[in-house]
């Protein structure tokens, strides 16, 4: 946008009287974070509102991305700098005397969401934005965002996340005139009427208001301005009688309270159910609303509306929009299920058996009467569609109802057109093994959209540095166009840039130890492997795997103190589901090794373990920059994707990593000599899981390491952790180590060795490092955005 560094300032002083009638150098940082949101939501009023008329009136296809999580972390940086105005307004409070960086410190993260779901899907509202595609978001206003996480005497405490505090989101507009009521439990009676259809009458529903927020996503640098729309739930004024307790109004107001925070798990609970409904009707509504305003006819709907069904938890979009077309506009099954198939479209993000939605039919019916009426009917046309065309089990394997179940996945493969997964090797393990069913009957549907980042915020944002370092290099064309960093491969051999990286990425490093010793009081060495792991943490990622090696690196340094190591910071971040035993116990004892190691003086810093709590995008952008071991450790086939994995890679780490997921991809972007693979691959651990052959407890008793090692668990050698200790010792011996972690564990510790190796070679090293950075483009979400429009939704896109 056109504006000049005086402009601003005269603009921010305003804004900053007027909110909050004061003057600048006397404001307090919120006060001018607010000021500047404000200022900020005042510069693109004018195309964040036109972009809703004009797609009204031309007539263009616009895709409607479904998502019960969305986590943009903070926002005020990411708009200036979409908005072309982030140097100018870095600039502009220099002359002001106001420090930047406190301002950009005064928001809080918006966390509506667990981890890389989430966070996919609020890259993914920037880069619809930034590729001018009329995409619109959709989900729920949390009250609560992701619970804070805090680490007392080693345990994972978990604390609310009230982020909108008293006054709301910033970035919010409230429309309260686009409110829609949705309608749950009661008595649904079907009655024929004049046409001979059946018309359903509601005995008894609970009605709820659904009031839509919605926050504008800023295009990069192009004037483009969509809408990210997310619902609250308020008792509507008609049903106030019915509301008389505090308890009965909070009934209703939990609906919209709190994230489930779960990753990759599910908990069948009501409450989750009416989420998922409630957002996925309040949507749909306002969609079909404003699709008749173009006064075109509501059997051609696909033509302009594309609906994704992000995972499967808005997956009754399906039925709601059957139901909204066949009971409140008359269209009639046939022309109501032609037009639904040609709108759905579904991203599958996980095979792990405990994430796939099974909805308890009881339960089911209960909370939603009609739609339940609606899936049966699909259930059974689809039987009938399919009988005699393909062989009995595979139908029973992919009908929607079973086992007095729902199975949400199944809804929303034969509900849509379109099924992806989000990394190549998942998608061919959805294809091969797990939706093979389905592949036989819809092999058409199917395709791949790995996952992508937002390299701007990835790069731009959080390494200003090495941002400014490739500057130097190829020119400021690349902030825009990615790809130009492949230009930085023409230095691979120069070793002053090699060692201006180097630099570089030590700074970031002195950078975060800095925080690290503020926060936790510990000391870190910034000539030190910093090598990290932050992610959810969860079984199938292995941190367990990460520890062993830490303990077997501990066990090495006491019997030879002389050992020639590089010194290694291990960083952990990790949240654990508070209902998910195991992995709170092994944040438990990550932190109790930690207390061994940091404390054991006859360890002289070669080793030093750092928990560092409440991880999120804040924290991420700060860690990232200062990494130079990126662990992706997960068993092979699990992780379906991972997106920290790009992230790490384009600030220059080098991927210690399991054939899982992109790793794969990164592998291929960066070439083998550029990343660090070992363990099994995919098949052989499918092959383990045909023949039964795994056998954890003969590795522990004939290999001496993993016997140390394990043992260290239960010896006494960890100090506070007994249970702990005991409860991981049996996951790995008696209970046969289900992902694999001792099978793997020399492989890993033999490229851990490697890492240590290289690593001493600094030339070598910094090779690799800018290898990665220069590769990383393609994993670009504006790129896999487009390939979303073009071979998904069919909107048009700049
Ligand atoms: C994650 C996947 O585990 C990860 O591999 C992938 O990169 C990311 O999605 C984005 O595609 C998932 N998060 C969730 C969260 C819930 C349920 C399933 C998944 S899969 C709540």
């Amino acid at each position: 946008m056109e504006l000049t560094k005086e402009q601003f300032i005269r603009d921010f002083k305003d804004q900053l009287h007027r909110d909050f009638i004061v003057k600048i150098n006397e404001s307090t940082d919120e006060e001018r974070f607010l000021a500047l949101a404000h200022l900020i939501k005042k510069y693109i009023s004018t195309p964040w509102l036109e972009r809703r008329h004009d797609l009204v009136e031309e007539d263009v296809k616009t895709a409607y991305y479904f998502s019960i999580e969305f986590l943009p972390g903070r926002m005020l940086e990411t708009n200036l700098l979409n908005l072309g105005i982030l140097d100018l307004v870095e600039d502009a409070f220099k002359d002001v005397d106001v420090d930047f960086s406190d301002v950009v410190n005064a928001e809080k993260d918006m966390a509506l969401g667990n981890g890389g779901l989430g966070r996919l899907a609020a890259a993914f509202m920037d880069s619809l934005a930034t590729i001018g595609a009329p995409g619109f978001g959709n989900g729920i206003r949390y009250k609560y965002g992701l619970f804070k996480q805090k680490i007392v005497d080693g345990y994972q405490i978990e604390l609310p996340d009230a982020w909108l505090g008293t006054d709301g989101n910033v970035w919010e507009t409230k429309k309260p005139h686009s409110a829609v009521e949705v309608k749950i439990y009661g008595k649904v009676y079907l009655y024929p009427n004049k046409e001979g259809n059946f018309e359903p009458f509601y005995e008894d529903p609970t009605i709820l208001r659904a009031v839509p927020y919605d926050i504008a996503q800023i295009g990069f640098q192009n004037g483009v301005v969509n809408n990210l729309r997310l619902w609250d739930v308020e008792i509507p004024e008609s049903e106030e009688d019915k509301y008389r307790t505090i308890e009965d109004r909070r009934k209703i107001e939990d609906i919209t309270n709190i994230l489930y925070p779960d990753d990759s798990s599910y908990e069948g609970k009501s409450l989750r159910l009416i989420q998922e409904y409630f957002m996925v009707s309040a949507g749909l509504q306002t969609i079909i609303k404003n699709y008749l305003k173009t006064g075109k006819d509501l059997k051609d709907i696909h033509e302009l509306v594309a609906v994704h069904i992000n995972d499967t938890h808005p997956a009754l979009a399906v039925p709601e929009f059957m139901r909204i077309l066949m009971d409140d506009y008359g269209v009639v099954w046939e022309d109501a299920w032609n037009s639904t198939v040609k709108v759905m479209s579904y991203t599958n993000h996980t095979i792990l058996a405990e994430a796939l939605e099974k909805w308890d039919c009881n339960l089911f019916k209960e909370i939603l009467p009609r739609i339940y009426q609606i899936v049966n009917e699909i259930d059974s046309r689809y039987v009938e569609e399919v009988s005699g065309k393909f062989p009995g089990k595979i139908i029973e394997n992919t009908r929607i109802i079973r086992n007095e179940k729902i199975h949400m996945a199944n809804l929303s493969i034969i509900g849509g057109h379109s099924v992806n997964g989000v990394a190549k090797l998942h998608t061919d393990l959805l294809i091969s093994d797990v939706l093979n069913d389905f592949y036989q009957i819809y092999p058409e549907k199917f395709n791949n959209k790995t996952n992508g980042i937002i390299v701007r915020r990835w790069s731009q944002i959080s390494n200003p540095l090495m941002s400014d370092e490739i500057d130097k290099l190829i020119g400021k064309e690349w902030r825009s166009d990615i790809h130009q960093l492949k230009n930085l491969e023409k230095f691979i051999t120069d070793e002053k840039v090699l060692n201006e990286f180097y630099e570089v990425k030590k700074e970031n490093k002195k950078k975060l130890a800095a925080y690290v010793k503020e926060t936790q009081g510990i000391e870190l060495n910034p000539d030190a492997i910093f090598d990290v792991q932050v992610k959810r943490l969860h079984a199938y990622k292995r941190q367990l795997l990460n520890l062993l090696h830490i303990i077997k690196l501990y066990w090495d340094i006491k019997d030879n103190p002389d050992i020639d190591m590089v010194p290694r910071v291990f960083i952990f971040g990790a949240k654990a589901a508070p209902g998910y035993r195991f992995a709170k116990s092994v944040i438990k004892l990550i932190n109790e090794v930690a207390n061994l190691v940091n404390n054991d003086e006859s360890l002289q810093d070669k080793l030093k373990v750092v928990f560092l709590p409440n991880y999120n995008v804040t924290l991420a952008e700060l860690i990232i920059p200062a990494s130079d071991v990126s662990e992706q450790i997960s068993t092979a086939g699990k992780e379906a994707s991972g997106t920290s994995n790009m992230k790490f890679m384009m600030n220059g780490a080098i991927t210690l990593a399991t054939l899982d997921g992109a790793n794969i991809e990164i592998k291929d972007a960066v070439g083998d000599d550029n990343i660090v693979i070992f363990g099994m691959n995919t098949d052989e651990v499918y092959d383990h899981y045909e023949k039964h052959d795994y056998n954890a407890r003969k590795l522990y008793e004939e290999n001496p390491t993993i016997n140390r090692v394990v043992n260290t668990f239960i010896d006494g050698t960890i100090l506070n952790s007994q249970s702990e200790g005991q409860e991981i010792y049996d996951a790995l011996i008696r209970h046969n180590d289900e992902y694999f972690l001792l099978e793997d564990f020399e492989s890993y510790v033999n490229a851990q060795k490697y890492i240590n190796d290289i690593y001493r070679d600094k030339i070598r090293w910094s090779q690799m490092a800018l290898n990665n950075i220069a590769n990383s483009g393609r994993f670009s979400a504006d790129d896999t955005i487009r390939l979303y429009a073009e071979e998904i939704w069919n909107i048009k896109h700049n």
